[in-house]
Protein backbone atom coordinates (compact mmCIF):
# COMPACT_ATOMS: atom_id res chain seq x y z
CA UNK A 1 0.00 0.00 0.00
CA UNK A 2 1.36 3.62 -1.19
CA UNK A 3 -0.83 5.49 1.85
CA UNK A 4 0.88 7.63 4.65
CA UNK A 5 -1.84 5.86 7.54
CA UNK A 6 -1.91 9.04 9.77
CA UNK A 7 0.14 11.59 7.86
CA UNK A 8 -1.70 14.24 6.11
CA UNK A 9 1.41 14.67 3.97
CA UNK A 10 2.33 12.14 0.79
CA UNK A 11 5.37 10.74 0.51
CA UNK A 12 8.20 11.62 -1.66
CA UNK A 13 7.66 8.29 -4.34
CA UNK A 14 7.31 8.62 -7.93
CA UNK A 15 3.95 8.37 -9.05
CA UNK A 16 4.18 5.33 -11.19
CA UNK A 17 4.46 4.07 -7.97
CA UNK A 18 1.56 4.91 -6.43
CA UNK A 19 -1.81 2.97 -6.13
CA UNK A 20 -3.94 5.43 -8.23
CA UNK A 21 -7.18 4.63 -9.45
CA UNK A 22 -7.51 5.05 -13.32
CA UNK A 23 -10.15 8.03 -12.49
CA UNK A 24 -7.48 9.91 -10.66
CA UNK A 25 -4.48 9.03 -13.24
CA UNK A 26 -6.95 10.47 -15.52
CA UNK A 27 -7.60 13.77 -14.04
CA UNK A 28 -4.33 14.50 -13.06
CA UNK A 29 -3.34 14.39 -16.55
CA UNK A 30 -5.80 17.41 -17.14
CA UNK A 31 -5.44 19.04 -14.24
CA UNK A 32 -2.87 22.49 -13.94
CA UNK A 33 0.23 21.09 -11.93
CA UNK A 34 3.28 22.54 -9.98
CA UNK A 35 6.35 21.54 -8.79
CA UNK A 36 5.88 20.60 -5.37
CA UNK A 37 7.47 21.56 -2.08
CA UNK A 38 9.90 18.20 -2.04
CA UNK A 39 12.60 18.29 -4.40
CA UNK A 40 12.09 15.66 -6.80
CA UNK A 41 11.13 16.51 -10.47
CA UNK A 42 8.18 14.29 -9.93
CA UNK A 43 6.98 15.21 -7.03
CA UNK A 44 3.91 17.44 -8.31
CA UNK A 45 0.89 18.97 -6.90
CA UNK A 46 -2.09 19.10 -9.12
CA UNK A 47 -5.01 21.84 -9.03
CA UNK A 48 -8.40 20.10 -8.17
CA UNK A 49 -11.60 22.08 -7.38
CA UNK A 50 -9.92 25.13 -6.84
CA UNK A 51 -7.17 23.61 -4.61
CA UNK A 52 -3.59 21.81 -4.64
CA UNK A 53 -2.80 17.96 -3.80
CA UNK A 54 -0.33 15.78 -4.00
CA UNK A 55 -1.48 12.76 -5.81
CA UNK A 56 -2.02 10.42 -3.16
CA UNK A 57 -4.24 13.06 -1.18
CA UNK A 58 -6.24 13.60 -4.61
CA UNK A 59 -6.34 10.11 -4.82
CA UNK A 60 -7.83 9.73 -1.60
CA UNK A 61 -9.73 12.74 -1.76
CA UNK A 62 -11.82 11.29 -4.76
CA UNK A 63 -12.43 8.57 -3.42
CA UNK A 64 -13.75 9.96 -0.61
CA UNK A 65 -16.12 12.09 -2.07
CA UNK A 66 -17.31 8.99 -4.48
CA UNK A 67 -17.73 6.54 -1.25
CA UNK A 68 -18.26 7.75 1.83
CA UNK A 69 -21.55 8.37 3.19
CA UNK A 70 -22.01 10.41 6.50
CA UNK A 71 -23.97 9.54 9.34
CA UNK A 72 -26.17 12.64 11.06
CA UNK A 73 -24.23 11.63 14.45
CA UNK A 74 -20.91 11.58 12.54
CA UNK A 75 -18.14 14.34 13.85
CA UNK A 76 -15.27 15.23 11.29
CA UNK A 77 -12.72 17.07 12.40
CA UNK A 78 -11.60 19.63 9.60
CA UNK A 79 -8.06 21.32 9.55
CA UNK A 80 -5.29 22.71 7.12
CA UNK A 81 -2.31 20.56 7.32
CA UNK A 82 -0.26 21.68 10.14
CA UNK A 83 -2.97 23.56 12.49
CA UNK A 84 -2.96 21.58 15.33
CA UNK A 85 -4.73 18.35 13.86
CA UNK A 86 -3.08 16.03 16.53
CA UNK A 87 -3.71 17.87 19.58
CA UNK A 88 -7.99 18.28 18.75
CA UNK A 89 -8.05 14.62 17.21
CA UNK A 90 -6.48 13.74 21.17
CA UNK A 91 -8.91 16.37 22.48
CA UNK A 92 -11.70 15.31 20.92
CA UNK A 93 -11.31 11.37 21.37
CA UNK A 94 -10.80 11.83 25.11
CA UNK A 95 -13.92 14.01 25.39
CA UNK A 96 -15.83 11.57 23.53
CA UNK A 97 -14.57 8.63 25.39
CA UNK A 98 -14.21 9.99 29.08
CA UNK A 99 -16.95 8.10 30.46
CA UNK A 100 -15.24 4.58 29.14
CA UNK A 101 -12.01 6.54 31.72
CA UNK A 102 -12.77 8.70 34.11
CA UNK A 103 -15.32 6.84 35.80
CA UNK A 104 -13.89 5.45 39.17
CA UNK A 105 -14.61 1.64 37.96
CA UNK A 106 -12.71 2.43 34.98
CA UNK A 107 -9.72 4.00 36.61
CA UNK A 108 -7.13 1.28 36.06
CA UNK A 109 -8.10 0.98 31.93
CA UNK A 110 -5.21 2.75 30.81
CA UNK A 111 -6.21 5.30 28.12
CA UNK A 112 -5.62 4.53 24.56
CA UNK A 113 -3.63 7.55 24.10
CA UNK A 114 -0.95 6.17 26.77
CA UNK A 115 -0.24 3.79 23.70
CA UNK A 116 -1.47 5.09 20.51
CA UNK A 117 -0.40 8.51 18.72
CA UNK A 118 -3.54 10.31 17.66
CA UNK A 119 -3.56 9.42 14.09
CA UNK A 120 -4.14 6.02 14.86
CA UNK A 121 -7.27 6.78 16.90
CA UNK A 122 -8.72 9.22 14.87
CA UNK A 123 -8.18 8.66 10.77
CA UNK A 124 -7.70 10.55 8.06
CA UNK A 125 -11.04 10.09 5.49
CA UNK A 126 -8.65 10.72 2.20
CA UNK A 127 -5.76 9.61 3.41
CA UNK A 128 -6.26 6.16 6.03
CA UNK A 129 -9.90 5.22 5.56
CA UNK A 130 -9.81 6.01 1.57
CA UNK A 131 -7.42 4.60 -0.97
CA UNK A 132 -6.65 2.53 -3.80
CA UNK A 133 -6.04 -0.77 -1.63
CA UNK A 134 -9.53 -0.92 -0.27
CA UNK A 135 -11.98 2.11 -1.91
CA UNK A 136 -15.08 0.20 0.17
CA UNK A 137 -14.03 0.07 3.38
CA UNK A 138 -15.83 -1.23 6.15
CA UNK A 139 -16.61 1.46 8.73
CA UNK A 140 -19.16 -0.77 10.67
CA UNK A 141 -16.88 -1.30 13.02
CA UNK A 142 -16.75 2.93 14.17
CA UNK A 143 -18.65 3.16 17.27
CA UNK A 144 -20.98 5.89 17.42
CA UNK A 145 -20.57 9.05 16.81
CA UNK A 146 -18.14 7.88 14.31
CA UNK A 147 -15.24 10.53 14.33
CA UNK A 148 -13.06 10.91 11.76
CA UNK A 149 -10.39 14.00 10.19
CA UNK A 150 -9.84 15.71 6.98
CA UNK A 151 -8.35 18.41 5.25
CA UNK A 152 -10.51 18.55 2.28
CA UNK A 153 -11.62 21.86 1.52
CA UNK A 154 -15.10 22.89 2.39
CA UNK A 155 -16.54 22.80 -1.02
CA UNK A 156 -14.35 19.39 -1.92
CA UNK A 157 -16.24 17.63 0.78
CA UNK A 158 -18.98 14.91 -0.40
CA UNK A 159 -22.51 15.98 -0.25
CA UNK A 160 -24.04 13.46 2.96
CA UNK A 161 -21.13 15.35 4.44
CA UNK A 162 -23.58 18.63 3.77
CA UNK A 163 -26.63 16.99 3.41
CA UNK A 164 -26.40 15.43 6.40
CA UNK A 165 -26.56 16.68 10.19
CA UNK A 166 -22.93 15.41 10.83
CA UNK A 167 -20.96 18.26 12.70
CA UNK A 168 -17.57 19.68 11.84
CA UNK A 169 -15.00 21.14 13.47
CA UNK A 170 -12.44 23.12 12.39
CA UNK A 171 -9.28 24.23 14.06
CA UNK A 172 -7.11 26.98 11.94
CA UNK A 173 -3.92 28.36 12.73
CA UNK A 174 -1.96 31.68 12.12
CA UNK A 175 -0.67 30.93 8.96
CA UNK A 176 2.95 32.71 10.20
CA UNK A 177 2.53 29.87 12.51
CA UNK A 178 1.56 26.98 9.66
CA UNK A 179 3.37 27.78 7.24
CA UNK A 180 6.93 27.29 9.51
CA UNK A 181 5.46 23.98 10.98
CA UNK A 182 4.32 22.64 7.39
CA UNK A 183 8.23 23.36 6.44
CA UNK A 184 9.76 21.28 9.04
CA UNK A 185 7.74 18.69 8.92
CA UNK A 186 8.24 18.14 5.39
CA UNK A 187 11.83 18.54 5.91
CA UNK A 188 11.86 15.95 8.13
CA UNK A 189 9.49 13.40 6.52
CA UNK A 190 11.51 14.14 3.02
CA UNK A 191 15.16 13.91 4.14
CA UNK A 192 13.98 10.52 5.81
CA UNK A 193 13.01 9.00 3.12
CA UNK A 194 15.12 9.97 0.72
CA UNK A 195 17.74 12.38 1.94
CA UNK A 196 16.67 14.60 -0.74
CA UNK A 197 14.83 17.12 1.69
CA UNK A 198 12.59 20.30 0.28
CA UNK A 199 12.64 23.46 -1.23
CA UNK A 200 14.51 25.80 1.20
CA UNK A 201 12.58 28.07 3.33
CA UNK A 202 12.62 30.57 0.59
CA UNK A 203 11.11 28.58 -2.45
CA UNK A 204 8.63 26.96 0.28
CA UNK A 205 7.62 30.47 1.58
CA UNK A 206 7.20 31.99 -2.04
CA UNK A 207 5.11 28.96 -3.40
CA UNK A 208 2.61 28.93 0.11
CA UNK A 209 2.35 32.62 -0.49
CA UNK A 210 1.14 31.64 -4.19
CA UNK A 211 -1.26 29.60 -2.66
CA UNK A 212 0.39 26.52 -3.84
CA UNK A 213 0.94 23.94 -0.80
CA UNK A 214 -1.11 20.95 0.29
CA UNK A 215 -4.54 21.46 0.51
CA UNK A 216 -4.02 24.87 -0.30
CA UNK A 217 -4.20 28.12 -0.99
CA UNK A 218 -3.83 28.18 2.92
CA UNK A 219 -6.35 31.59 3.16
CA UNK A 220 -9.12 29.89 1.09
CA UNK A 221 -9.82 26.62 2.83
CA UNK A 222 -9.48 29.17 6.46
CA UNK A 223 -12.07 31.38 4.68
CA UNK A 224 -14.57 28.94 3.07
CA UNK A 225 -14.73 27.32 6.63
CA UNK A 226 -15.30 30.20 8.69
CA UNK A 227 -17.61 31.33 6.52
CA UNK A 228 -19.99 27.92 7.09
CA UNK A 229 -19.24 28.67 10.80
CA UNK A 230 -20.87 31.96 10.43
CA UNK A 231 -23.89 30.87 8.13
CA UNK A 232 -24.51 27.52 10.46
CA UNK A 233 -22.97 27.07 13.86
CA UNK A 234 -24.84 24.30 15.20
CA UNK A 235 -23.15 22.22 12.18
CA UNK A 236 -19.60 24.16 11.78
CA UNK A 237 -17.69 25.15 14.76
CA UNK A 238 -14.65 27.35 13.97
CA UNK A 239 -11.43 26.99 16.29
CA UNK A 240 -8.21 28.89 16.54
CA UNK A 241 -4.70 26.74 17.77
CA UNK A 242 -3.97 30.03 19.41
CA UNK A 243 -6.94 30.57 21.44
CA UNK A 244 -7.24 27.35 22.55
CA UNK A 245 -3.55 27.42 23.95
CA UNK A 246 -5.00 30.64 25.58
CA UNK A 247 -7.33 29.42 27.12
CA UNK A 248 -7.78 25.78 27.53
CA UNK A 249 -10.82 25.35 29.87
CA UNK A 250 -13.10 27.32 27.84
CA UNK A 251 -12.36 26.01 24.42
CA UNK A 252 -12.95 22.37 26.14
CA UNK A 253 -16.35 23.93 27.46
CA UNK A 254 -17.46 25.43 23.99
CA UNK A 255 -16.14 21.50 22.10
CA UNK A 256 -18.28 19.61 24.53
CA UNK A 257 -21.47 21.84 24.17
CA UNK A 258 -21.19 22.09 20.44
CA UNK A 259 -21.06 18.36 20.55
CA UNK A 260 -23.80 17.62 22.94
CA UNK A 261 -21.88 15.85 25.48
CA UNK A 262 -21.45 18.55 27.91
CA UNK A 263 -19.30 18.80 30.82
CA UNK A 264 -21.42 17.87 33.93
CA UNK A 265 -21.18 20.45 36.95
CA UNK A 266 -18.40 17.96 38.60
CA UNK A 267 -16.09 17.60 35.47
CA UNK A 268 -16.14 21.50 35.04
CA UNK A 269 -15.04 22.01 38.52
CA UNK A 270 -12.37 21.21 36.90
CA UNK A 271 -11.07 17.58 37.81
CA UNK A 272 -12.84 15.94 34.35
CA UNK A 273 -11.36 19.17 32.42
CA UNK A 274 -7.94 19.01 33.96
CA UNK A 275 -7.67 15.74 33.40
CA UNK A 276 -8.30 15.59 29.21
CA UNK A 277 -6.10 19.16 28.68
CA UNK A 278 -3.62 17.55 30.93
CA UNK A 279 -3.44 14.39 28.95
CA UNK A 280 -3.09 15.82 25.11
CA UNK A 281 -1.01 18.51 25.90
CA UNK A 282 2.44 19.06 23.85
CA UNK A 283 4.14 17.48 27.28
CA UNK A 284 2.57 14.82 27.53
CA UNK A 285 2.00 13.69 24.57
CA UNK A 286 5.39 14.47 23.32
CA UNK A 287 7.26 12.33 25.93
CA UNK A 288 5.19 9.20 25.90
CA UNK A 289 7.28 5.89 24.06
CA UNK A 290 4.74 5.71 21.41
CA UNK A 291 5.02 9.40 19.90
CA UNK A 292 8.83 8.94 20.65
CA UNK A 293 9.64 5.80 19.34
CA UNK A 294 6.32 4.90 17.27
CA UNK A 295 5.81 4.70 13.69
CA UNK A 296 3.19 4.94 11.54
CA UNK A 297 2.18 2.56 8.49
CA UNK A 298 5.54 2.99 5.72
CA UNK A 299 7.68 4.47 8.71
CA UNK A 300 6.88 8.16 8.99
CA UNK A 301 7.72 8.76 12.43
CA UNK A 302 5.06 9.92 14.94
CA UNK A 303 7.77 11.97 16.88
CA UNK A 304 7.64 14.27 13.40
CA UNK A 305 4.09 15.47 14.63
CA UNK A 306 5.38 16.80 17.74
CA UNK A 307 7.81 19.85 17.12
CA UNK A 308 7.62 22.83 19.39
CA UNK A 309 4.00 22.96 19.79
CA UNK A 310 4.00 26.87 20.28
CA UNK A 311 2.63 29.79 19.54
CA UNK A 312 5.13 32.26 18.07
CA UNK A 313 7.77 30.12 16.63
CA UNK A 314 7.73 32.27 13.33
CA UNK A 315 9.98 34.64 14.78
CA UNK A 316 12.78 32.17 14.71
CA UNK A 317 12.36 31.95 10.88
CA UNK A 318 10.75 34.64 8.88
CA UNK A 319 11.99 37.84 8.10
CA UNK A 320 10.52 41.49 8.86
CA UNK A 321 9.78 41.47 4.88
CA UNK A 322 8.29 38.07 4.52
CA UNK A 323 6.07 38.78 7.47
CA UNK A 324 4.90 42.18 6.04
CA UNK A 325 4.19 39.96 2.58
CA UNK A 326 2.41 37.43 4.46
CA UNK A 327 0.33 40.37 6.46
CA UNK A 328 -0.83 41.98 3.26
CA UNK A 329 -1.89 38.52 1.46
CA UNK A 330 -3.74 37.91 4.90
CA UNK A 331 -5.45 41.00 4.32
CA UNK A 332 -6.17 41.10 1.03
CA UNK A 333 -7.24 37.52 1.14
CA UNK A 334 -9.92 37.84 3.96
CA UNK A 335 -9.58 41.23 5.71
CA UNK A 336 -13.16 42.24 4.86
CA UNK A 337 -14.72 38.57 6.21
CA UNK A 338 -14.15 39.98 10.21
CA UNK A 339 -11.82 37.04 10.60
CA UNK A 340 -8.71 38.11 12.72
CA UNK A 341 -5.37 35.43 12.08
P1 LIG B 1 -1.17 17.30 10.56
O1 LIG B 1 -2.13 18.36 10.09
O2 LIG B 1 -0.20 16.88 9.50
O3 LIG B 1 -1.82 16.14 11.20
P2 LIG B 1 -0.60 18.84 12.92
O4 LIG B 1 -0.83 17.99 14.09
O5 LIG B 1 -1.64 19.83 12.58
O6 LIG B 1 -0.23 17.95 11.65
O7 LIG B 1 0.74 19.67 13.09
C1 LIG B 1 1.71 19.45 14.02
C2 LIG B 1 1.87 20.72 14.82
O8 LIG B 1 1.03 20.63 15.97
C3 LIG B 1 3.28 20.88 15.31
O9 LIG B 1 3.49 22.28 15.45
P3 LIG B 1 4.95 22.94 15.44
O10 LIG B 1 5.66 22.43 14.23
O11 LIG B 1 4.74 24.42 15.39
O12 LIG B 1 5.59 22.54 16.70
C4 LIG B 1 3.20 20.17 16.63
O13 LIG B 1 4.23 20.48 17.52
C5 LIG B 1 1.85 20.68 17.13
N1 LIG B 1 1.30 19.81 18.18
C6 LIG B 1 1.29 18.46 18.22
N2 LIG B 1 0.71 18.03 19.34
C7 LIG B 1 0.36 19.12 20.04
C8 LIG B 1 -0.26 19.32 21.32
N3 LIG B 1 -0.62 18.30 22.09
N4 LIG B 1 -0.48 20.59 21.72
C9 LIG B 1 -0.11 21.63 20.96
N5 LIG B 1 0.49 21.52 19.76
C10 LIG B 1 0.73 20.28 19.31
Amino acid sequence: MSTTEGSSLPRNLQPDDLMLTDECRELMGSLQSEKGWVLSSSTLYYLYQGFWYGALHMNGTLLTQRHFRSLDSDILLVTTPKSGTTWLKAIIFALLNRSCYSEPANRKLDHPLLHKNPHKLVPFLEVDIYTSKDPYPDLSNFNSPRLFATHIPLRSLPESVKDSKCKLVYLCRNPRDTFVSLWHFLNKLTHNETEMGIQALEGAFDMFCKGVSLYGPYWDHVLDYYKASLEMPHKVLFLKYEEMKDKQSEHLKRLADFLGCPLSEDEEANVGVDEILRLCSFDNLSKLEVNQTGKLELGLENKFFFRKGEVGDWVNYLTPEKIERLDRITEEKIGSSGLKL
